[in-house]
């Protein structure tokens, strides 16, 4: 087994850093703070509890997010599946419109309160897919809330803003992603299951509330990451690195990406696979482990043994 971690990182020097604000956001999920039972918006099985019952570490979430009464769990297709996730579909449009969608001035923020039960191994994870008009032909790559994964990670229910994977383990923490609306979306699909960079044991007892997917038109969108591969910490050690990239208002200027392996700069395939979509390829073997740093986005996957993101 392989343990030194390579690490790969690319640069992408296009556009600004700032996203613009969220003051006309359209919060599209319905029962996102499982206050109803299942079957009222979304499409599955889970259970919940009164957080009187804290099976979780540390504080409730706080009032001031107005997480309701209750929080949910065991997430699946019913309440003996748990093979795949609780899903809501949801139209982008009248939202944001076609056009804007289609011109890059589309902004999603994915949000969520994630937590886990203190005996258990098993953390949740949070997901959305865009399709295309058909409502069955993906475009990008899933985009993740990963509970054991720094990434997109706010604040703990403590006030704490530092991620650790200790003292907060079972803590509930808020994680917030924005992206851009891949161009020719015009549906989502938000799903809560549990992470693959965890274990289980029995049912999972993954703790989810308050998931949130706003969408909105805004002026300016930067690109981002729209899909990466490998996914999860069971990959081979050898996989190719693969990033696809999003233009938002601004492109990506493809002669200005910079890749680095163990920061030794090395030269990627970069191709235009879409109107607006650029693959990144680094099909140099044996990486552990890569990073993604575009100028907004950050982004570190681990394959192999590692199974930690950072
Ligand atoms: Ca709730
Ligand atoms: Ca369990």
């Amino acid at each position: 087994m392989r343990t030194r971690s390579n690490t790969a990182g690319l640069s992408i020097l296009a556009g600004g850093l700032a996203f613009v604000g969220s003051v006309n956001a359209a919060d599209l999920i319905v029962n996102g703070s499982f206050e109803d039972p299942p079957g009222t918006g979304w499409v599955g099985g889970f259970g919940t509890y009164n957080y009187s019952a804290a099976y979780f570490a540390g504080p409730p979430i706080p009032e001031s997010e107005s997480p309701g009464a209750n929080y949910s769990w065991r997430h699946g297709v019913s309440d003996t599946d748990f093979s795949g996730p609780l899903i809501q579909a949801v139209n982008l449009e009248p939202s944001v419109s076609a056009s804007d969608i289609d011109a890059g001035r589309g902004q999603f923020t994915l949000s969520a309160w994630l937590a886990s039960y203190t005996a258990n191994p098993e953390r949740p994870y949070v997901t959305v897919q865009f399709f295309d008009s058909s409502g069955t032909t993906p475009i990008g790559g899933p985009l993740v809330l990963d509970r054991t994964s720094a990434d997109n990670f706010v604040q703990f229910a403590d006030g704490a803003t530092t991620f650790d994977r200790t003292t907060h383990e079972n803590y509930w923490a808020k994680y917030v992603r924005v992206g851009a609306i891949p161009q020719g979306a015009r549906m989502a699909k938000v799903g809560v299951t549990r992470s693959p960079n965890a274990g289980l044991s029995g049912r999972p007892d993954t703790y989810t509330d308050l998931v949130k997917f706003d969408v909105q038109a805004v002026a300016f969108v930067p690109p981002s990451v729209s899909s990466t591969a490998p996914v999860g910490g069971n990959a081979r050690a050898d996989a190719a690195v693969s990033v696809g990239l999003q233009d938002g208002t601004t492109q990506v200027n493809t002669n200005n990406l910079q890749l680095s392996v163990d920061g030794v700069t090395v030269i990627p395939s970069v191709a235009k696979v879409g109107p607006a979509t650029i693959r990144v390829k680094e099909t140099r073997t044996k990486i552990a482990s890569a990073m993604v740093r575009p100028t907004a986005i950050s982004r570190t996957f681990h394959h192999g043994r590692a199974s930690s993101m950072s």
